[in-house]
């Protein structure tokens, strides 16, 4: 635990680093996360609501949702709790089954902020119960999760589809029952490489010099790490996929592939390489979603 946390601390540091560095050079890749809190629309009391803009930040909101008054919420329906941010939340509109958000291009989803529609801090029959979220790319499901919604509170959920998707699919527990979201926080797919390139090349800065095939090896093995982040900010993917899979992999897919390290791996105990593998795997399956 102590060893991940020091890692964790030290990958933030060299992060902000490396972040301000690159950008400086390549200006083209936004460096920043995107959450959408929905506060920039002015929502009129009464009624207390207006429809959601099918085109919003970017992303396509289908078929209806609505965006939600925190006034409206607390005064009319007796709750409370607050939105997480600002006075306004998105809701399903018209209580719908299902609602869905699409993006035109591959992003990956880090967590969001979710309710109940309650009443009097509680369950009514228009509450939903149960939301699951679908994350697709193109028609393939790429993973899902389901949460048990709160009617006094909203809960932080992180649904834990890591890959890079391009719609994601809110489906509640029936027609008729409203929910809430709000702060939903996604990845734009380039800048989730770049944030893994990163913390790899962290990681293998913090293995021991004992554990590399030798005792300098960290040195060009960050160089491969920085050539590729430089292939990313300048826009190329097949390069910097190429990279990824028959060189920086190479190094550290021994103990994956037969279980121990192998003759072509520059980091040598299997511990080490189960930090640094899943790493660069993670970078592979991102970029190849943006060479397609
Ligand atoms: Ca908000
Ligand atoms: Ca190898």
């Amino acid at each position: 635990m102590k060893k991940v946390l020091r890692r964790a601390n030290a990958m933030r540091r060299v992060c902000v680093g490396t972040f301000l560095l690159f950008f400086a050079a390549f200006p083209s890749i936004s460096l920043a996360e995107t959450t959408i809190n929905f506060d920039d629309l002015a929502v009129p009391v009464p009624p207390g609501w207006i429809e959601l803009p099918s085109s919003y930040e970017g992303l396509e909101w289908s078929p209806l949702w609505e965006v939600e008054d925190e006034s409206f919420f607390q005064s009319v329906y007796y709750n409370t709790y607050s939105f997480p941010s600002g006075s306004n939340a998105a809701s399903n509109g018209g209580g719908v089954e299902s609602v869905a958000v699409a993006s035109s291009s591959p992003f990956v989803l880090n967590s969001l902020w979710v309710s109940t529609w309650a009443a009097y801090n509680g369950f009514y029959e228009y509450s939903s119960r149960t939301l699951t979220i679908e994350g697709y790319y193109g028609d393939i499901l790429v993973g899902s999760s389901t949460i048990n919604l709160s009617a006094d509170k909203f809960d932080f959920w992180e649904p834990g589809i890591t890959s890079p998707i391009d719609t994601l699919v809110f489906k509640n527990d029936g027609d008729e029952r409203w929910w809430l979201m709000d702060d939903l926080s996604i990845t734009p797919a380039e800048q989730a490489v770049v944030e893994t390139l990163v913390e790899t090349e962290e990681t293998i800065r913090l293995i021991p010099p004992e554990n590399l095939h030798n005792a300098n090896a960290v040195k060009p093995l960050s160089r491969k790490i920085q050539a590729t982040l430089k292939m990313m900010y300048e826009g190329l993917y097949e390069d910097a996929l190429d990279k990824l899979e028959n060189d920086i992999l190479k190094k550290t897919d021994g103990c994956a592939e037969t279980g121990a390290p192998d003759s072509t791996d520059w980091i040598l105990t299997c511990e080490d390489q189960a930090e640094v593998y899943p790493l660069v795997m993670r970078a592979i399956e991102i970029v190849q979603r943006l060479v397609e």
